[in-house]
């Protein structure tokens, strides 16, 4: 969703190539791009990437220059490269370990030390997001970034599959930034012919 959504802010042609994480039978296809089968990748002519931030950097780098990515002599430069990488790093790569210990793993290990550790670090972490939408309309200051795009992807994830409750700043913000064309437009090619 991350890098679909910087596709559609940026106007640029693509396909997307949707891939099943829980079929039971592997994508030899997909296995070829990313061997070690996780979502999303890319291919751009001869580049093939894994890692969304990753991914959404070269994006912005190749195909820019964006709004979406502040320059680095710019003031909001660091808070924006701090909260590009808080998303994953810090946030929602902390909700896959409570993702698969809720919905995958087996009755007696669902409730966990780990995935508990998880959400409480979640819970401390999402602090930072919260004490600068108490200054800030976005992340990076007035203006929308990519910065927002990976922590709106990280908030949600939490939200919807994790139990965790965001307050009403956080809870603002992302209406603001759900309620972007480019938002709507990836959320319908994201889910083109997934059927549900
Ligand atoms: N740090 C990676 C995380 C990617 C990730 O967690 N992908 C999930 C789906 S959202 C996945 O493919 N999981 C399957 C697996 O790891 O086996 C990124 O930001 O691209």
């Amino acid at each position: 969703m991350r890098v679909v959504w910087v596709l559609e802010e940026m106007g640029l042609l693509y396909c997307v190539r949707h891939v099943d994480m829980l079929a039971a039978e592997q994508d030899p296809e997909f296995l070829a791009v990313n061997p070690a089968d996780y979502i999303p990748a890319i291919q751009d002519g001869g580049v093939v990437m894994v890692e969304s931030i990753a991914i959404m950097e070269y994006l912005m780098a190749r195909y820019g220059p964006t709004p979406l990515a502040p320059a680095p002599h710019d003031q909001e430069f660091s808070v924006y490269q701090q909260f590009l990488h808080l998303g994953e790093a810090g946030l929602a790569t902390l909700m896959m370990p409570v993702i698969v210990s809720r919905f995958i793993a087996p009755e007696t290990e669902r409730e966990n030390w780990g995935a508990t550790w998880c959400l409480q670090a979640f819970q401390k972490r999402l602090k930072l997001v919260s004490q600068r939408l108490a200054s800030s309309p976005y992340l990076a200051g007035k203006a929308f970034t990519a910065a927002d795009i990976s922590v709106t992807y990280a908030l949600n994830l939490a939200k919807r599959n994790c139990g965790i409750t965001l307050g009403d700043a956080e809870e603002a913000y992302l209406a603001r930034t759900m309620d972007r064309d480019a938002y709507k437009r990836a959320m319908d090619r994201s889910h083109e012919g997934v059927s549900t």
